[in-house]
């Protein structure tokens, strides 16, 4: 890591601000639980500015039919720009670049949100997010402010709040100590292209379904070993897709698995021939 990335993950507070026509939505969405904890200590900020509070209109219109004809409303450029402006001067007042910071716009046209996006997010001091309504937002102040376009996935939902929040929520928790036990986001379903193995608590016998016995046995080794094996059993059978990249970045685990069972078959032969020879 560079002395400047370093430096900054030593101090490192990542700021969200939300612009949005809804701003209880995020406060609320976010306000519990883990990011709540978050915030309350101090590891991320959350700050979600109403756009209507920057219309300049008298009626505290911030939408309007579409040049051209068609269904539904759009919401104009200047109070989207005027939240925008706000927001950075604030960064700005706060010793950090307002006018740098990346403004992520959600829209299902959007690049396809993953966990590589979450972590490398994670980085940011300050990030913008900016939920649309309605049919969309002038292209004009987009073309402007935005610096990504993302969307979580192939469905359409009424607006960005719900997707910036779970942006938000994913990014959050790549944060370091937003997660309060030793294992990291890192170590988790998709950090490594494989799905989580089974987990059990107590009792160890519920509907007469049995904790699996390895998981008693407290041979730490073998427990690792087993659930890397539910692991990969689930993932090939469910994401052949991150089967495949696992496969792909950890063919030394083939080769070594092959080896045992290699060396595990000579074994049952020379016993299978000194059982003969008796
Ligand atoms: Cl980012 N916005 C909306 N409105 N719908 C979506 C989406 C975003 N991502 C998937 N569907």
């Amino acid at each position: 890591m560079s002395d400047r990335r370093q430096e900054r993950s030593d101090r490192r507070c990542t700021s969200f601000h939300v612009l949005t026509l809804f701003p209880e939505m995020i406060r609320q969405g976010l306000g519990e639980s883990i990011t709540g904890r978050a915030i309350a200590r101090g590891l991320i900020s959350l700050e979600a500015v109403n756009i209507r509070d920057y219309t300049l209109d008298k009626h505290k219109k911030v939408d309007d039919y579409p040049y051209g004809g068609g269904a539904g409303m759009l919401m104009q450029a200047q109070p989207v720009y005027d939240a925008w402006r706000a927001v950075a001067e604030s960064i700005d007042r706060q010793g950090r670049r307002g006018s740098a910071a990346r403004v992520i716009y959600l829209t299902p046209q959007g690049a396809a949100f993953c966990q590589d996006m979450a972590r490398e997010l994670a980085g940011e001091e300050d990030l913008i997010f900016l939920c649309g309504h309605y049919e969309g937002i002038d292209e004009r102040v987009l073309e402007e402010i935005v610096t990504d376009q993302v969307s979580i996935g192939d469905y359409v939902l009424t607006g960005g709040e719900l997707p910036a929040m779970v942006m938000i929520d994913a990014i959050a928790r790549m944060v370091p100590g937003v997660l309060s036990n030793a294992r990291s986001g890192e170590t988790e379903s998709f950090g490594n292209h494989l799905l989580e193995y089974p987990q059990y608590s107590r009792p160890e016998i519920w509907h007469e379904r049995r904790v699996p016995q390895i998981l008693l046995s407290g041979n730490h080794q073998k427990v690792e070993e087993w659930r890397l094996e539910q692991s990969l059993e689930r993932t090939g059978r469910l994401r052949p897709d991150l089967y495949e990249k696992w496969a792909e970045e950890n063919q030394e685990y083939f080769i070594r698995k092959a080896k045992r069972q290699e060396r595990a078959r000579r074994k049952m032969l020379r016993n299978a021939q000194k059982e003969q020879q008796k």
